[in-house]
């Protein structure tokens, strides 16, 4: 198997890339891995040298979702199928892949927006948002922003005053989140669209002498080991889960690919959200 990653840009990927190592030693799979550092034109530099090298299956976590029907399209003519997990593509063309193999952001942005609009229920004054976004251009960024987007719109309170993206990384979203406190002297909420933007966030929102999780209310995703521990801290008020554990899954559904076995276009990642509460009690279990 070529694997071909997006990067190694937060806590999520390296539980991630970790997974995928990890199950396909144990399912005697061979693995040719890559790391692209967030640029879809490395990813397709390494799409193709696995496809120069004859790997059987090609699987691959696009940075971004347009722009990759020309080298999907060059794996089909070679005969080397292909899965996509973790993040889709735009392509029309659906038989450029066997499956899709990760979470709904859509829904993930959706719990995010319902647990706000449960949060706020009683109170009618304007609640400013500011929005820290994933890399641009990547399903996630693309989803969690419309499902987030959808739920709020219920309530003309909701306000997102600020929205930009900090790449999925800490520093960047430390240095974006200090550009808003700078620019917006009231801020009653950060969403982050994930923990590891959040967390620089919270550097940002102390720097300035402000207390997370109290003066500004931060939902974020991922549920990785740092952020659940920020929510058991009180500095982060909630978090919807996105599993990174998709390695055994991928060996599997590549074992049945390459048996020429039937698999399911779209296999959806199964997944929960953490109060404060919830995430002292998990904690101690968390895998990553
Ligand atoms: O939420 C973020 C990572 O694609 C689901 O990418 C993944 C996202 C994850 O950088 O932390």
């Amino acid at each position: 198997m070529g694997f071909a990653q997006v990067g190694a840009e937060s806590g999520w990927r390296t539980a991630n890339t970790k997974s995928i190592q990890e199950s396909a030693k144990s399912a005697g799979i061979d693995l040719k891995f890559s790391d692209a550092q967030q640029r879809q034109e490395n990813q397709i530099k390494a799409i193709r040298s696995y496809i120069q090298q004859k790997v059987d299956i090609i699987a691959f976590s696009p940075v971004v979702e347009s722009g990759w029907d020309p080298v999907l399209k060059e794996a089909k003519n070679a005969k080397i199928p292909v899965i996509l997990t973790d993040r889709a593509v735009d392509s029309k063309d659906t038989s450029l892949y066997k499956t899709f193999l990760g979470s709904d952001f859509v829904e993930e942005g959706k719990k995010a927006g319902q647990w706000l609009v449960d949060q706020y229920k009683d109170s009618k004054d304007e609640v400013n948002i500011v929005e820290l976004q994933g890399t641009t251009g990547s399903a996630p960024a693309n989803d969690r922003k419309a499902g987030f987007g959808e739920v709020i719109a219920s309530d003309p309170k909701f306000k997102i005053i600020a929205s930009q993206t900090g790449d999925f990384t800490r520093a960047k979203g430390k240095e974006v989140m200090d550009a808003f406190l700078k620019a917006n002297p009231k801020i009653d909420v950060l969403f982050a669209h994930n923990d590891d933007m959040g967390l620089g966030a919270i550097e940002a929102i102390e720097g300035a002498g402000k207390v997370p999780g109290k003066d500004i209310k931060i939902i974020t995703i991922d549920a990785v080991k740092d952020g659940m521990q920020a929510l058991a801290d009180g500095k982060i008020n909630y978090i919807v889960e996105c599993s990174p554990l998709l390695g055994p899954q991928l060996m599997d559904l590549s074992k049945k690919v390459l048996k020429g076995e039937q698999v399911p276009t779209r296999v959806v990642t199964e997944e929960t959200a953490f109060t404060q509460e919830q995430a002292k009690q998990a904690l101690p279990s968390r895998k990553y």
